[in-house]
């Protein structure tokens, strides 16, 4: 069987993980469509926060508590850039990452395209899984926001990167709308096509429905691919009562006007008989009385506390696949 998961931040790596341990018992073939809207050039570097994520997660290298970044990490060339006064002073790299991003940089610049470089990165971390960026073109999330630029006084409204909105504000600051730049000339990158139609079933991860799945639906032929292949399209909800199980959710829910609970989720990804992208939406046992209109419900406990329970949930989303 060939399970295709749509992916993105700490929560869809940790996802991933349960996805990878179950097709491991099983002989699966998992392929993980990544977002990049959360990709940044930084100091003249590429990163790809979300890519990376789930290669060092999988891959072992990365810290469990910031829940980004490399495990055991130095801030060496941070502090001399601080020492610089060079910006962004907001955002950290650290120093065992900033290889990665140099290899990853040095790599785009001599022509290749991101899924070919993520494939070599994943040389030495062996994630397990089949990464793919969402796409190879440039696809970033921007943020409308009230924050006045240096030097203007009126107030008015302009687009911030979704890093400096949600790493320099923590999305605290007065919000209009998300915006996918990019995102209408973009392709789906090499691969992720075929993995579509090869597919038997898809999952999308409890990842950020707002900031990370709707940038990867935001490829134009990738939402189509997903809503008219024969596979089925199974959801995991990333809010359990009415909060996200991490990250930023809440407030990107809060701009869209969604209530940020499993059935405001589910109603917003909507059912793919009616225009929507699902099948079937699994839930937190604390959520078991959400209903979304013509999408099948089922409940089944979503704290991902280690991978055994990781992997239940899997099973839960494949069962009700
Ligand atoms: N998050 C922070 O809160 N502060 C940082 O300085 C920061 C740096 C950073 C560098 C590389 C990277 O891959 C991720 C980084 N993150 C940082 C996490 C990132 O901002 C977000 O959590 C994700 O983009 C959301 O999935």
């Amino acid at each position: 069987m060939h399970i295709v998961v749509l992916t993105g931040g700490i929560g869809g790596a940790r996802f991933l993980a349960g996805v990878r341990a179950y097709a491991r018992e099983t002989g699966d073939e998992v392929t993980a469509v990544v977002n990049v809207g959360d990709d940044v050039i930084m100091h003249g570097l590429r990163i790809c926060p979300d890519l990376d994520s789930v290669m060092y997660t999988l891959g072992g290298g990365a810290d469990p508590e910031r829940g980004w970044g490399r495990v055991g990490e130095t801030w060496t060339v941070k502090n001399e850039l601080a020492a610089y006064g060079a910006e962004p002073s907001w955002f950290g790299l650290g120093d065992k990452d900033i290889a990665t991003h140099l290899v990853r940089t040095t790599m785009l610049n001599a022509g290749y395209p991101l899924s070919a470089v993520t494939e070599a990165l994943c040389a030495r971390w062996q994630p397990g899984v089949r990464l793919l960026p969402a796409t190879d073109d440039r696809l970033e999330t921007h943020v409308v926001v009230d924050v006045p630029a240096a030097g203007d006084d009126d107030g008015g409204q302009r687009a911030i990167h979704f890093q400096e909105w949600w790493v320099r504000y923590r999305g605290d600051v007065p919000t209009h709308r998300f915006v996918f730049v990019g995102a209408e000339a973009a392709k789906p990158a090499a691969g992720v096509l075929d993995a579509l139609a090869s597919a038997d079933v898809v999952l999308v991860a409890p990842s950020n429905p707002v900031v990370s799945i709707a940038p990867i639906l935001a490829v134009p032929g990738l939402r189509e691919a997903l809503t008219t292949g024969r596979a089925p399209v199974i959801g995991v909800s990333p809010i359990i009562g009415d909060a996200p199980v991490r990250g930023m959710a809440d407030r990107c829910l809060a701009v869209l006007d969604v209530p940020c609970t499993a059935a405001g989720v589910g109603g917003l990804y909507g059912a793919r008989s009616t225009g929507g992208i699902l099948d079937g939406w699994l839930v937190d046992t604390t959520d078991a009385r959400t209903t979304v209109p013509d999408l099948t419900v089922r409940a089944a406990p979503l704290w991902m506390t280690d991978e055994a329970a990781t992997v239940a949930m899997v099973r839960a989303a494949l069962e009700l696949a």
